[in-house]
């Protein structure tokens, strides 16, 4: 049979309440039917059981009963049995869970018993694929799925709650349409090339390419550019020569001691990476080695390291020393640092009085900057107020339009605009229909990848292989 029946526990391992092993596909409710006996009497637990034909399944509906092996007779749990017919389930297919106790023993005795009576077991992703697939869902929408699990802000949630209903397919398929109209229209073109209304005809293709199609597809990926770290998070890392008190700044944002706090410069040899949330922004924070000049060979990798993790981010933490001056080190740091988006942090600032000012560069000026003290708490929350403000642009998060477009769907939508716009060029220079044609196919075949009407193998594992067993 080319499309088996998959089984997985679906909940995490480990002690729990509940835990549910879930089932989909054709012989989903014939092996529930083998293996589950309904109880008589729900409220004794001592209760007769029966045997409940799987055509007698209805659907919605919860079953209170024992798991029993039948090759033995052996009850393995009292259960609730959630039944789903197809087509109105998670999949598209038959659907049984199994809600158990949770405990690893439980749970595994009870899916080897649904694995020996006819399933298989189901890879990461496979139920949601299956949802894909039988067109329960878009592309987006299983991506969504993945984002609700990860989610770790209010806001990554909205957005991917959003997407989850399908508010980002409803975009791209409103563009793809259009294109799709005109597509039409130009291929009417070239079959009859005579048509007098061709001139009227191409200059309404026009208008609807830049006003309804470009001008959208930059809106998307400008959403993208402005907001996308609410849903991926802020990649930010802390830099600066030792002991200007990086990794205690670390430890006052996390509100543990995670990195290790000493008077003698050198400590922070490796990065530490958290994440936590910042204003609503998920932030995975780096705290990094000092940057110096030095020959420990520890400490040159650790220097390395911090680099290439400055280069990667999206905002740096510039720290320096406001009880000293700004020495030859800052200065070389800020040199290798200075193409990122930063914020220098004063810390220290306990030590020296409120009218101190350090003595910066000129070409320090413009770059935002606050005062704190890491150790006795002072200035952090203009601190986040400012991560918060530089790394969402001014047209920001607009509550209304959670619609911010992952990585992929932006290249996507950027290969769209670029054969968009030369359709538009196309048409001005009144090019070949045929050219204009091809132009036109690969806009609206960028923008069925983003939903998955246009999809690859390649491209699905890669979108699956982010789910967990089960889901
Ligand atoms: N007075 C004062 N000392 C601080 C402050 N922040 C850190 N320190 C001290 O500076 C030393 C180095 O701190 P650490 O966080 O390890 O610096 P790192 O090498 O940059 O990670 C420690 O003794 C800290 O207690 C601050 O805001 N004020
Ligand atoms: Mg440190």
């Amino acid at each position: 049979m080319d499309n088996p029946t998959i089984a997985a526990v679906a909940t995490p391992i480990g002690r729990g309440g509940i835990g549910i092993i879930r089932i989909s596909g054709e012989k989903a409710l014939r092996i529930a039917a083998t293996i589950f006996k309904r109880s008589r009497l729900v409220s004794d637990h001592n209760a007769d059981t029966c045997d409940l034909s799987f055509a007698r399944f209805k659907s919605y509906r919860l079953y209170h009963g024992y798991v029993v092996d039948p090759a033995n007779g052996r009850r393995l749990d009292e259960v609730l049995l959630a039944i789903m017919k197809a087509p109105r389930s998670y999949t598209g297919e038959d659907v049984v869970e199994i809600q158990a106790h949770s405990g690893h023993v439980v749970l595994s005795s009870i899916l080897e018993l649904v694995l020996k009576n006819g399933a298989r077991l189901a890879e990461p992703g496979e139920f949601t694929k299956r949802a894909y697939i039988n067109g329960r869902i878009d592309l987006t929408q299983a991506e969504a799925v993945v984002d609700i699990i990860n989610a770790r802000t209010n806001k990554a949630l909205e957005i991917a709650f959003t997407q989850l209903k399908g508010d980002m397919r409803m975009s791209v398929e409103t563009i793809r349409d259009l294109l799709s109209d005109i597509f039409a229209e130009i291929n009417a073109a070239i079959d009859f090339p005579d048509d007098v209304t061709e001139n009227l005809g191409i200059d309404a293709a026009i208008k609807t390419l830049q006003n309804k199609v470009v001008a959208r597809l930059k809106e998307l990926i400008e959403r993208y550019e402005n907001a996308h770290i609410l849903r991926d998070g802020l990649k930010l890392v802390v830099v600066g020569r030792p002991n200007v008190g990086k990794s205690s700044l670390m430890n006052r944002l996390l509100q543990k001691e995670r990195a290790i706090v000493t008077s003698t410069p050198g400590t922070t040899r490796d990065f530490i990476e958290e994440p936590l949330g910042i204003r609503g922004i998920p932030v995975i924070i780096t705290d990094t080695a000092g940057l110096h000049e030095t020959d420990d060979p520890v400490e040159v990798i650790g220097i390395k390291k911090t680099y290439e993790h400055t280069d990667l981010s999206d905002l740096v933490l510039f720290m320096l020393d406001a009880s000293c001056r700004i020495t030859e080190e800052d200065y070389k740091i800020y040199e290798r640092i200075s193409d990122r988006k930063l914020i220098i942090v004063i810390n220290k600032s306990d030590l020296v009085d409120d009218k101190h000012r350090l003595d910066m560069p000129d070409s320090w000026i413009n770059i935002p900057r606050v005062k704190i003290s890491a150790l006795y708490n002072q200035g952090l929350d203009r601190l986040k107020d400012l991560i918060a403000e530089t790394s969402l642009s001014e047209q920001g998060f607009d509550i209304e339009h959670a619609i911010i477009p992952n990585l992929r769907h932006k290249i996507a939508l950027e290969r769209s605009l670029r054969a968009a716009s030369s359709a538009v060029e196309g048409m001005r220079m009144r090019t070949h229909f045929e050219l204009i044609a091809i132009d036109i196919k690969e806009a609206m075949d960028s923008l069925g990848e983003i939903t998955g009407v246009i999809a690859n193998e390649d491209m699905l594992d890669k979108i699956f292989s982010r789910f967990c067993i089960g889901k």
